[in-house]
């Protein structure tokens, strides 16, 4: 009966500090989905600290030095300068926070499978520190059963019972970096409970902290919400690689084909093809769910048919490159001089994780191409082991260049300009089909 009572006093009262805004918020990692968290849950009015592992990071939070685009740089520096909000290296603060997030990288190993040794690794370090009365949310993208079936055991090692002496939820995030429509404070954002008294006290926190919350019936749910999202992403972004190879053949206009298919106002809904897929989410998330898949002798054959044509583009692109030089410039790509424009996976961001512009870019130099580059987010990339500089877009390099192959539409370049002074471009983005149809640009 005492133990029913504390419980219930436990659960009041780290409400009562959610509602106060007194709960102490923790961060778990201050990346492109942890740092965004950390400061809308401080201009919330919580006190945040946030941890990550590297020293570097928390001196640039602490001092005020922003890395994060999605971040604004005066908003940090009036919370971190407003004692809001604090970074440390290591866990021996995690006593004093009653909300702890956990927004840690969940990568694939090398051959394709999920790596959860930063989670695994975070909950194991929170385990050692656990005390009655926090909140532990995981928002990393996972497999359905970790938060529950990895996580939860691990934290229990404390002597702490779920439910009784701490809460547990998986809330997963849904950054979409350079969104600028769609921030972390009002994207819709799932959550799902390992129980009803985890789901009273997350529901009560992020109601306060962000506009929308959607509630599923488990922590699974959650995490299956989340790869089903970024898994659809990838079925249709391949579904719509592979038409650009039929189009190829057929010599249609995919871009065509496809804004026309979508004037249709139910049922379909906007992909474009391109020189692949990057980023920290789309190549490698399908892949969570393929092993949970797997774990119960289920072969998923879209999400592996999915990643191997997404991993073709690269190769799709430079051989229609290499066709192009020779039907209209006689030249074979050994020793033509290339510019690749943009090598971040997507536009107007400075990441080039996973970026199949570099893939493009590797595959050029491994034919021998003399090439250049441009991006104005990223100023020097390896390729093999030689270091490329990005270089300054003038009318000279341009006239210079026997093909142009536009791989990342970034806003900042003068595509008109661009068209006008290049023999022969490959836009790879479909970006310059809203100026017009010229002669000297083929379009993927
Ligand atoms: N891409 C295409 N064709 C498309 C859409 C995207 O080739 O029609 C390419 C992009 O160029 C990029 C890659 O796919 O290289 C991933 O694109 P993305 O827009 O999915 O970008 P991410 O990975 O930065 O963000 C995604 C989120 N994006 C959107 O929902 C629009 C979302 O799936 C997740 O919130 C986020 O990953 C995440 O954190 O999981």
């Amino acid at each position: 009966m005492l133990g029913a009572v504390s419980t219930l006093h436990q659960e009041a009262s780290l409400l009562d500090k959610i509602r106060t805004k007194e709960a102490v918020v923790g961060v778990i990692g201050l990346g492109y989905v942890g740092l965004p968290f950390a400061v809308e849950a401080a201009k919330a009015g919580f006190p945040v600290i946030g941890v990550d592992q590297n020293q570097d990071r928390c001196d640039q939070v602490n001092g005020a030095r922003n890395y994060i685009r999605d971040v604004d740089d005066t908003e940090l520096k009036e919370l971190v300068e407003g004692g809001k909000l604090v970074a440390t290296h290591d866990f021996s603060r995690v006593p004093e926070m009653d909300v702890i997030v956990i927004a840690v990288p969940t990568p694939l190993t090398k051959n394709l499978t999920p790596d959860l040794t930063y989670v695994l690794g975070v909950t194991d370090e929170l385990s050692r520190h656990l005390r009655a009365g926090q909140l532990v949310s995981l928002e990393s993208t996972t497999y359905p059963g970790t938060t529950e079936g990895e996580m939860l055991p691990i934290l229990e090692r404390s002597g702490l019972k779920v439910e009784e002496d701490f809460y547990l939820v998986h809330s997963p995030e849904r950054v979409d970096p350079g969104n600028i429509k769609y921030t972390t404070k009002n994207t819709h954002k799932v959550l799902g409970p390992v129980g009803p008294r985890s789901l009273e006290v997350a529901k009560a926190f992020y109601e306060t902290t962000l506009d929308h919350i959607v509630v599923v019936s488990s922590a699974s749910a959650a995490e299956l919400v989340k790869v089903w999202e970024n898994t659809f992403r990838a079925y249709n972004i391949a579904a719509v690689n592979e038409l650009a190879m039929i189009c190829d053949q057929l010599r249609l206009n995919v871009w065509e084909v496809v804004d026309a298919a979508n004037s249709k106002p139910f049922g379909i809904m906007p992909f474009y093809p391109g020189p692949g897929v990057g980023g920290h989410c789309i190549p490698l998330d399908p892949h969570y769910l393929e092993h949970k898949a797997k774990e119960l002798g289920i072969t998923t054959e879209f999400i592996a048919l999915a990643g191997k044509v997404n991993r073709n583009m690269p190769h799709f692109v430079v051989d229609k490159a290499a066709r192009l030089l020779s039907d209209r410039a006689a030249k074979a790509v050994n020793g033509a001089k290339v510019l690749i424009l943009g090598v971040a996976y997507k536009g107007d961001i400075d990441d080039d994780r996973e970026s199949p512009a570099l893939e493009v870019f590797r595959l050029f130099h491994e034919r021998s191409a003399v090439l250049q580059y441009h991006d104005p987010f990223i100023p020097k990339t390896m390729i093999g082991d030689t270091l490329f500089e990005s270089v300054e877009l003038t009318d000279e390099l341009f006239q210079s260049m026997d093909l142009v192959v536009i791989t990342t539409n970034h806003s900042t370049v003068d595509y008109q300009g661009l068209i006008g002074q290049a023999r022969l471009v490959l836009d790879t983005r479909g970006h310059t089909r809203t100026l017009g149809s010229f002669d000297n640009v083929v379009l993927l």
